[in-house]
């Protein structure tokens, strides 16, 4: 061979080994989200009633944000802002979907997982949707349902499709419902009943666990548990409550091995502790403080498998995993499972006012953590990140254009790599409906709202007061002291800059 074919040939090689080693060093990511898990729902966030050993040792091992918000205080707005970057009060149709909903993620722009496909990784949904499915109401649930998570850019999706205290209770993979039977096929409809299963209102006597009074989950019993909508046939693919997590858990851990070699990213949302709370056997009672504590045991054991499988496959420094939650806390939410009666002192909403539902603190500002070993340091810290921001921030680590700059997302990457305290400088909170509040600095605005005070059946304050409320959280944390009256300035300034965004 002469010098220059040499030359020629060991620049090929060494373009194809570093880019190689490039591709290599592209950490995956991997984002558990836990469903309802409250600030002070885990032990490195304080609670002292229940020990998650596992989210501890993630939050010694990475950063834990103790100022980290979804944009909403429930489920599918939550899930909406994540996906597309995007705040979801700005579109109708965005609240808490029905199992039957079609897809409400536009399919025609970039979301999380189209931004980490553009940038060459593989990306999967493991565990609970609840954005819709397919492109209305009524649909066939024996066929192929389109568009779904792998249309918002999902390569694979293996879901359920709304809540666990929602019919169909069956599993999807992909567009299919697992387990179908061409003999015995699923009607699903939410106003009236459909074929011959008992009901919880007619047949309380066949529930395991009761529904509370008032608050429906009375309809199709499957697996002794009355659910909201009506379901016959798929007898085959309804599944078993205690099984649903390790189903997710096992999916999860295949779809980490199987890409062991190539950079993927993974949304691993989990059901627990959301209604209708059926742990495991192994689970149940572990807590001493009902079902809903057990089913938090589970979900941080289910975690620390995660950890473990990421050692195992030599996969651990090399992936980011990033945990939270998708609102805040609620203790009962539609079943009697003990959630209230065995409390035992527990505080799911640690310091803060509100819950689930509420535009107070506990509504949206939620424990998590996010670790990268041998790449980020351990640390607490309190910068202000919202999870609309992972959009940006991703965009930004991987270098690929999204148009973030235009949305509600922000780029945070600093922060949420620990190399800056400063996260965003406001941002805007959502509770259940349209009442908004923004934080800037350390001032909370909730604006005005004619909605009712406390909401009767989970006795949860929802932050609605007729005039406009301001606290102080560096002095204020529990939202005890509205200091509107006090500072009219600061209040003015909030709610021009709240118009402003609103009308963005
Ligand atoms: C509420 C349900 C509640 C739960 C919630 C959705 C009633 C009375 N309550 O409407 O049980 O399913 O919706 O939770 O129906 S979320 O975490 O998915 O937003
Ligand atoms: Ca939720």
């Amino acid at each position: 061979m002469n010098n220059l074919i040499k030359g020629i040939v060991s620049a090929v090689v060494l373009l194809y080994v570093s880019f190689g080693t490039l591709a290599q060093q592209r950490p995956n990511v991997i984002f558990i989200l836990a469903d309802d898990l409250g600030y002070g729902d885990v032990s490195s966030y304080g609670a002292t009633k229940i020990k998650t050993p596992n989210l501890d040792k993630l939050s010694d091992q990475g950063i834990r944000f103790t100022n980290a918000h979804t944009t909403s205080a429930t489920c599918t707005p939550s899930r909406y802002a994540i996906l597309t970057g995007q705040y979801p009060w700005r579109k109708t149709g965005t609240g808490i979907l029905p199992g039957d909903a079609a897809l409400i993620v536009p399919t025609n722009e970039i979301t999380l997982p189209k931004l980490f496909k553009k940038a060459g990784y593989n990306t999967a949904i493991v565990g609970k949707w609840h954005l819709g499915l397919g492109e209305a109401v009524d649909k066939n649930w024996n066929q192929s349902i389109k568009p779904g998570p792998n249309e918002t850019g999902f390569d694979y999706s293996y879901i359920f499709p709304a809540t666990a205290d929602r019919v169909p209770t069956v599993f999807m993979e992909n567009h299919n419902v697992v387990a179908l039977d061409s003999l015995d096929p699923i009607a699903v409809d939410y106003k009236n009943k459909v074929g011959n299963d008992p009901t919880g209102l007619e047949n309380p006597e066949l529930l395991k666990m009761k529904s509370s009074p008032g608050q429906g989950h009375n309809n199709t019993i499957v697996n002794g548990i009355g659910r909201i909508g009506f379901m016959s046939g798929g007898r085959r693919a309804r599944w078993t409550d205690e099984e649903v997590p390790m189903t997710f858990l096992s999916k999860a851990k295949d779809y980490i091995e199987d890409n062991r070699d190539h950079p993927f990213f993974l949304f691993y949302t989990l059901t627990e502790p959301h209604v209708p709370r059926m742990p495991s056997t192994m689970f149940k009672g572990k807590s001493g403080l009902g079902y809903r504590g057990d089913a938090i045991l589970q979900l941080d054991w289910a975690v620390g498998e995660i950890m473990k499988h990421l050692e195992f496959l030599g996969l651990k420094e090399n992936t980011i995993l990033l945990f939270s939650s998708d609102n805040g806390p609620v203790l009962d939410d539609g079943y009697i499972d003990g959630a209230v009666t065995q409390l035992n002192g527990h505080t799911p909403w640690g310091p803060l006012r509100g819950g689930k539902y509420s535009v107070f603190e506990a509504g949206t500002r939620v424990p998590m953590m996010l670790s990268w070993p041998g790449t980020i340091k351990p640390k607490v810290s309190s910068a202000m990140i919202s999870q609309v921001d992972l959009l940006g921030s991703f965009s930004k680590m991987l270098n690929i254009e999204s148009g973030w700059e235009k949305m509600d997302s922000e780029d945070v990457l600093e922060a949420l790599l620990g190399k800056s305290q400063k996260g965003r400088t406001y941002l805007v909170e959502q509770g259940l409906r349209d009442n908004l509040a923004i934080i800037k600095d350390h001032w909370k605005f909730i604006e005005p709202h004619g909605g009712p005070a406390i909401e009767r059946l989970t006795n949860i304050e929802l932050g609605n007061l007729n005039k406009p409320q301001l606290y102080n959280l560096s002095t204020d944390i529990g939202e005890l002291y509205n200091l509107a009256d006090k500072y009219p300035e600061k209040v003015k300034e909030l709610s021009i800059q709240l118009e402003q965004i609103r009308n963005n």
